[in-house]
């Protein structure tokens, strides 16, 4: 299925790109990050795990699993790797980022947290919901 859904991406992206011409192919990760091939020489090639982008710059692979969303964009920025639920930015998903969540929703303060990872249910604001998101993410996790 994952397999099937995948090759109408890569489908349609082809059709996207003959429309116009674009710098880069770009894929965002399910944890939010951002990963830009440069379209130069691309080739696209991809099996049951993985999809491997080879272009003038080298080879990308990236697990099928991880990839949610493939497009082409002239934007070359790289969007800053941030793990969802990742709240004080330390490189764990702990009580810790619940701590630190609830303190950002009772003082205001979003200088010491990070506001994308702190939208755990990723709607279009940081709430009490994404708490308690973020308790279910730990929940299941450990
Ligand atoms: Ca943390
Ligand atoms: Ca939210």
């Amino acid at each position: 299925m994952k397999k099937t859904i995948i090759t109408m991406l890569i489908a349609l992206v082809a059709i996207c790109a003959s429309a116009e011409t674009y710098s880069y192919l770009k894929f965002t990760k399910t944890n939010g990050s951002t990963v830009t091939c440069s379209v130069e020489g691309l080739k696209i090639t991809y099996d049951n795990a993985n999809v491997t982008v080879t272009n003038a710059e080298g080879t990308t692979t990236l697990a099928l699993a991880e990839v949610k969303d493939m497009y082409f964009s002239n934007d070359g920025s790289t969007t800053p790797v941030y793990q969802l639920g990742d709240v004080n930015m330390d490189g764990d998903v702990n009580i810790a980022d619940v701590t630190a969540l609830i303190d950002y929703l009772l003082n205001g303060d979003d200088s010491v947290i990070d506001l994308t990872a702190a939208n755990v249910n990723e709607d279009n604001s940081v709430d009490i919901s994404d708490v308690t998101h973020l308790i279910d993410m730990l929940l299941t996790v450990n």
